[in-house]
């Protein structure tokens, strides 16, 4: 059976190899006008004195110090330097719907270990079912590693920068030892992640309102969204939860991927450092924004307790969701009260436009709004006085 999380399939792409060492230096990135239009000034009789025109300052920006953020391309592709000279937020609780819990030097004690919902014994390859131990098992643990250390990695001037160094993780543990997804335990994953009593589990500690999905159910065809799934969507969105999900990488129309061609949901496809889509990325009217996911020459650099040296560099839209995610919750940790679908409206309202328009060639083969922007979105949240608390 075939992996459903939404890595590239060869697990010999996702090592990583001598692409990080010959990374070449990014250009420099060009401040972007103002999204404000300023007044016009009231016409004066007084005649007009001439001013000197004074050039737009640069946008300051944060570079940490963590070693491997030199390499870390996906980051300022979406410009998270100029993101984090905003102002700091509070720290906010993700969960991580995927394949468990790993410690990781990175986020320490910010990490919880869920709650495992993988109810197969066959499948769960921990000798149980459901239980209150996430803990990942098997060759695809560091799926969820990745992901979680992408939102949260500390900046600590070791390993590497993560995008909110203050975000709390959730791991929620969904699937199974080959990286195959059950509808109940997903939907039940669901309920549990936004704080809805789940039976048979204890009410979560930690509720989220941002779930991170970088996957898809199995079990099911391909046809569309499955009722099951839209309905505990729905449900965490009235709790005011925001589900963000990877489009899938099959290079086809993501409608018909549960949760990607879900309503309610936030779907994301993989872009390459040049903002356009790689072949294996989904596409299509359910995709409302795109982040990096790389390709097989240039894939996310990060930790991995498991990789060579530590590190691995995969792609595919498991990853490019998460960087949705990561912004998403700097957006909430600035204004507490925000909904999802104002969180929806910030993150692909200010998204950097794809070259030409088109993140593809193909007119159909859409990627939403645009390449997300922590810049723009996180200034688009601090400008409104919606979602305070
Ligand atoms: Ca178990
Ligand atoms: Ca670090």
């Amino acid at each position: 059976m075939t992996a459903r999380l939404l890595f590239r399939a060869a697990l010999g792409a996702l090592l990583l190899g001598p692409a990080l060492s010959v990374t070449p230096a990014l250009p420099p990135v060009l401040p972007q006008p103002l999204e404000e239009i300023l007044p016009i000034a009231p016409p004066s009789a007084a005649p007009s004195v001439p001013r000197p025109v004074t050039p737009t300052a640069p946008a300051a920006a944060v570079t940490p110090s963590d070693p491997l953020f030199a390499g870390q391309w996906n980051l300022q592709l979406i410009r998270m330097p100029q993101a984090w000279a905003l102002e700091r937020s509070a720290p906010v609780t993700v969960a991580v719907l995927d394949t468990g819990f790993v410690p990781s030097a990175e986020l320490g004690a910010r990490a919880v270990n869920g709650y495992d919902f993988v109810s197969s014994v066959q499948r769960a390859g921990d000798g149980t079912g459901r239980d209150a131990d996430a803990s990942g098992v098997g060759a695809f643990a560091y799926h969820a590693e990745i992901i979680a250390n992408l939102i949260g990695a500390a900046h600590d001037g070791r390993g590497m920068a993560g995008i909110n160094p203050q975000a709390k993780i959730v791991h929620v543990r969904v699937a199974d030892t080959e990286g195959t997804i059950a509808v109940p335990d997903l939907v039940d994953g669901l309920k549990w992640a936004a704080g809805i009593p789940v039976a048979g589990a204890p009410v979560n500690p930690n509720p989220a309102k941002l779930l991170n999905l970088s996957l898809y159910a199995d079990f099911i065809p391909l046809t569309g969204c499955d009722a099951r799934v839209q309905a505990a969507v729905d449900a965490v969105t009235a709790k005011g939860a925001l589900v963000i999900a990877g489009a899938a990488n099959d290079g086809k129309d993501a409608a018909g991927y549960s949760p990607a061609g879900c309503r309610n949901v936030l779907t994301v496809t993989s872009v390459t450092e040049a903002g356009q889509r790689p072949a294996y990325a989904n596409w299509g009217r359910s995709v409302a924004l795109a982040a990096p996911g790389g390709d097989a020459a240039r894939g996310i650099p990060s930790l991995s307790i498991s990789g060579p040296g530590g590190q691995r560099s995969p792609n595919g839209t498991s990853f490019a969701a998460p960087h949705v995610t990561g912004v998403a919750s700097l957006l909430l940790g600035a204004r507490p009260r925000l909904s999802p679908a104002l969180l929806r409206v910030y993150l692909t309202g200010s998204a950097t436009p794809f070259p030409g328009r088109r993140c593809d060639p193909q007119p159909d083969r859409t990627c939403g709004s645009g390449t997300l922007n922590a810049e723009a979105a996180l200034k688009r949240a601090l400008a409104s006085t919606l979602g305070r608390l």
